[in-house]
This record gives structure tokens, sequence and C-alpha cells, in this order.
């Protein structure tokens, strides 16, 4: 599918030089996966395998599958410290990473987007809570984190190339766009994943593939966020009624008493003049 986690298998599938065949699934115009990747997998998404029939999802799956597959390929050797850091990194990528870069996404949006102007106070008041108490702290220590350990080394387990870094590449090119003050080893890793010749082929398949329009974290994070983007643009028009609408109540409220007022005074100026 289009700028999505699929680049990891394509990616991978060319490092091991494997042959695969491409079927091109679109995202819909409100950035979702199409139906018909259902009839793949009960939930529809992207990446899926189709290997004679194995249907494989998930990416960190489909990676460890291949990896099976190629006896042992771009993985450390078993009971090593590196198969250690490779089974670590390749579970921590869509396990603590992305769920913590997808909130801030969330999170942001909230924050801007279009609602009735009695909600918005509130909701940015929710969003900045959540914001400054839980994401952004974690995302700092994460980023510290990712980039502490990259120290000295090439690869997320040492110099040579495995699986784990082909899962990480998604949220690294996520942090090294969006998080400007990013340790310095992070943007180098990007760098170096984006010199790799296989992974120069599986861009090319995909920017031809998809008429080259953008691929890679940043606009799969875009694509992602049209689906709320629309429905929010659906519900502006909505929320300006109700803004609308809660002015005339206002109004309407305060008509009232301001009636009762002027009456009371009129009386009173009656009884006066008697
Ligand atoms: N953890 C899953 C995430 C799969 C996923 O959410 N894929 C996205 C594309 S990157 C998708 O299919 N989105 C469309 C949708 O949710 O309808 C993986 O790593 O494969």
């Amino acid at each position: 599918m289009n700028n999505s986690r699929s680049q990891r298998v394509l990616w991978m599938l060319e490092e091991l030089e494997l042959p695969y065949e491409i079927v091109k699934y679109e995202r819909t115009a409100a950035g979702l996966a199409p139906d018909s990747l259902l009839k793949i997998h009960p939930l529809g998404k992207s990446p899926v395998v189709d290997d004679d029939g194995v249907i494989v999802a998930e990416s960190g799956a489909i990676l460890e599958y291949l990896v099976d597959k190629t006896g042992g390929k771009l993985a450390p050797a078993p009971g090593t410290p590196a198969h250690r850091d490779y089974r670590y990194w390749l579970h921590y990528a869509e396990g603590s990473l992305m769920p913590l870069l997808l909130l801030r996404l969330i999170f942001g949006k909230v924050k801007t987007a279009p609602m009735p102007f009695f909600v918005k106070p509130i909701a940015r008041k929710i969003a900045g809570t959540v914001e400054g108490n839980f994401v952004d702290p974690n995302l700092k220590r994460h980023v510290a984190f990712v980039g502490a350990s990259l120290q000295g080394k090439t690869w997320f387990c040492g110099d040579q190339l495995t699986a784990a870094d082909v899962q990480m590449c998604f949220p690294m090119e996520a942090i090294a766009a969006r998080v400007p003050d990013a340790p310095a080893v992070i943007g180098k890793w990007v760098a170096a994943m984006k010199a790799r010749p296989a992974y120069q082929r599986a861009l090319a398949q995909q920017t031809q593939l998809f008429e080259n329009r953008g691929v890679g974290a940043v606009e799969a994070a875009k694509q992602a966020f049209a689906t709320i983007n629309q429905t929010v643009q659906q519900q502006a028009e909505l929320w300006a009624y109700i803004d609308v609408f809660v002015a005339l109540g206002f109004v309407a409220l305060s008509a009232v008493p301001l009636a009762l007022l002027m009456r009371a005074t009129k009386s009173a100026g009656k009884v006066g003049a008697v």
C-alpha cells in the first residue's frame, strides 16, 4: 500500500535478494486501507505477504518469517548478545516507539482541530496536559535512548545490518524529520540506510508503482492523518452551526431577564406617576 510500513518489507526483500511480486493497494481518499485488503487478512492492514498461500501480517512478524526462510540471513547468531539486541529492537519499533510517535501526532492534531469555541479551551487543555505530562517527556527519553544505543555502532546490533534495522527504519525516519534536536547519530543512521543500494531499489519500486507520490515514514504519517483531517473538516461546518446556535441561545437567555427588568422598571414608573 502506498506510504505504508510495506516499505520495510520491500527493503528486506531487496536486501535478501528474494524474488517477489508487489500487489498494489491504494489508500482510500480518507487515508484508510481499501476493503480489498480485508480479503487477504481479517485486519486489512498493510504490509501483508502471501507466500504460496501462507499469509503473514505484522511487519515484525513478516521480517522474522523472511529471516527464517533464508536460514537466518540478516539476523545475528542465536544466543549471542547481538541476537538479544536484535530481538529487542525488532519488538521495540512497533511496541514502544511507534505508539509514542502516533500519540504525538494525534494530540498535535487535537490542538488545531476545528471545534465549537466553548469546547476548544477544554480540548487544548487536555491535549496540552497529555503532551506535557506524558508524550513529550517520554519521547525525549526514547530519542535520547535510541541515540545513546547507536553510539559507536553503524547499525542497531553492531557493524552488520539486521532485520531489526529494517524494522526501525520507519520511526527513525520520522524522528529524523520531526524531532529537531535529535542526536546526530540518528540522522547518520538514516543517511546510511538511504545510501544502501537495496533500500534505493525498494524506494524506486514504490515511487514508480505509486506514480512518484511521496513515500516514507513522514508521508505515511501524513496519509494516516488524512483520515483524521477529513473527518475534522467534515465536522468543521457542523461546529460553525453549533457556535451560531449557542450564541443565539445566549442572546435569547439574556433577553428574558432583560425584558423582565424593563417591564418591572416600566410598572415602577407607572406607580410613581400615580
Ligand atoms: N503494527 C502493524 C501496523 C499495521 C498498520 O497499521 N498499517 C497501516 C499502514 S502503515 C495501515 O494499514 N493503515 C491503514 C488503515 O489502518 O486502514 C505493522 O507493523 O504491520
